[in-house]
């Protein structure tokens, strides 16, 4: 079969968050997030690590650029530290804060890389926690659209795309049911009132740029279409729960600006409902509200099988070991529980590795969403070994994006509307969990040095083989 071209002006990228990148933790005035003060906590992450420095981005972030621009990137995905512009999270903005993405985003420009602006990816003001409980109080949704306020008024004129809140999905579930990031709560009652207020903010915020800016919004989920383990239809029905749960029931609001009929109703029956009020629906049912693009972080696929308890509800944490086999079983008493697919391979972190599952993610989400899709995270977490030569061959990394790419182009060849595609990572970075020996970029950054302050970056072989697909527009993957 003849596959369509990709579309000419196609966002060929990568993408990072501050927190894993940035370090300078205290610099310039910025205040202290969430991120800042948890991984404080002993036995919270792999080994204990933190982003105090991270891979010192702040201060190198010109050589980055740099580099990307070796690469031939089209477009770079980086989120803005909350506490950099509000160091307190509302009140006085800070000039220097303002400054360095200003400087960021005209080194990008200047180097012919388009930014993309990540407004929260998880770092919240820890001021906001201590003040008002964060995301559990109403209060942060006047202080978001500030925040968000001022990033469109300072860049607004530069950046063209904005991304509102980073896998709302991931940083609620993990924050208020795995209690494996902070706030480290378990309370699916508490989880979804928050996650009802993270909506409101994010509703908020997109209907004030459109009122007053051109461009485009929308936010990042984390999507992992869900297999049944077989055709029995009870496993089938757990199929369809654990994606109306894990993914529709955050994308839905979105889109529609309601929540689905079907989980409402289990949530009245557990007594978990978030409260809804007459002024929420009608923002949430704004049309101004709508995102413009869907955007979507796709790691793996899930598969699952019918799970026959009555209630409860839990899900486990991610496997943060970095040894195969490790993971641990997962699910909804009730609605679905986690099965091992036999089809598929895993990486050290056991997450399935699955480009098949990247076409169906793109055509699942298009044609219930009917928005363009922009993929805004994919690739591949691994050990990288370094070289005495400073080379670092990558051949498994390039395979998996290969084939991922090969999978987005057979998905466009299918109709669906795709605008980009920005990698996990460019540099490697800290991961949020399990330190730095799980690396994702296709620049090493050497953090073993006597002084970590070195931190040398190094291009991978996938660093050469993503330019030769960028300059080739994607005709040519290589072998
Ligand atoms: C990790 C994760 C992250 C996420 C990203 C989500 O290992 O910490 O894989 O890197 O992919 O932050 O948006």
């Amino acid at each position: 079969k003849k596959l369509k071209s990709f579309p000419k002006d196609f966002l060929w990228g990568s993408a990072s968050a501050a927190y894993q990148i940035e370090g300078a933790y205290r610099e310039d005035g910025k205040g202290l997030s969430v991120w800042d003060q948890f991984v404080r906590i002993p036995g919270k992450t792999f080994k204990g690590t933190n982003g105090d420095v991270a891979v010192d981005h702040y201060h190198r972030y010109h050589e980055d650029v740099e580099l990307m621009a070796k690469a031939g990137l089209k477009a770079y995905r980086f989120s803005i530290a909350w506490t950099r512009i509000f160091p307190n999270g509302n009140g006085e903005a800070s000039a220097a804060g303002i400054k360095f993405y200003s400087d960021l985003i005209d080194d990008l420009i200047a180097h012919n890389i388009e930014p993309l602006v990540t407004i929260y990816h998880w770092d919240l003001p820890q001021a906001l926690q201590d003040e008002y409980q964060g995301w559990e109080s109403r209060q942060i949704i006047p202080d978001f659209v500030n925040y968000a306020k001022t990033l469109f008024e300072n860049y607004g004129d530069r950046v063209k795309h904005w991304v509102t809140l980073n896998e709302q999905n991931v940083f609620i579930q993990h924050g208020y049911l795995m209690a494996s990031h902070p706030p480290a709560v378990k309370d699916p009652k508490r989880m979804y009132a928050a996650n009802h207020i993270a909506n409101l903010a994010n509703a908020a915020a997109t209907k004030y740029f459109h009122e007053h800016f051109d461009g485009e919004i929308g936010p990042s989920f984390a999507y992992s279409p869900v297999y049944a383990v077989n055709a029995d239809p009870e496993n089938q029905l757990a199929a369809d729960n654990a994606e109306q749960f894990n993914s529709y029931y955050w994308m839905d609001i979105y889109a529609y600006g309601h929540y689905p009929d079907a989980i409402r109703q289990w949530q009245e029956e557990q007594g978990i409902a978030p409260e809804i009020t007459a002024e929420d629906a009608a923002l949430l049912a704004d049309p101004l509200a709508r995102p413009d693009f869907m955007g979507l972080n796709y790691y793996q696929t899930a598969t699952v099988q019918a799970n026959p308890l009555a209630d409860g509800i839990g899900l486990a944490p991610e496997n943060t070991t970095g040894k195969k086999g490790t993971k641990q079983e997962s699910g909804i008493p009730g609605l679905f529980k986690s099965a091992t697919n036999d089809y598929l391979q895993t990486t050290d972190w056991d997450w399935n590795i699955d480009p098949v599952g990247l076409r169906i993610a793109l055509r699942r989400i298009n044609s219930r969403y009917h928005l363009p899709v922009l993929i805004t995270e994919n690739g591949l977490g691994a050990f990288d070994t370094l070289e005495s030569s400073h080379e670092i061959h990558d051949d498994y990394r390039i395979h998996f994006l290969r084939e991922h790419v090969k999978a987005i182009h057979e998905a466009i060849s299918d109709g669906v509307q795709v605008v980009g595609y920005t990698t996990w990572s460019f540099t490697d970075l800290l991961s949020w969990l399990n330190g730095y020996q799980k690396r994702y970029g296709f620049v090493y950054v050497d953090r073993d040095e006597q002084d970590e302050r070195e931190l040398a970056r190094y291009p991978k072989d996938s660093f050469y083989w993503y330019e030769q697909v960028i300059a080739t527009n994607g005709e040519d993957l290589g072998a």
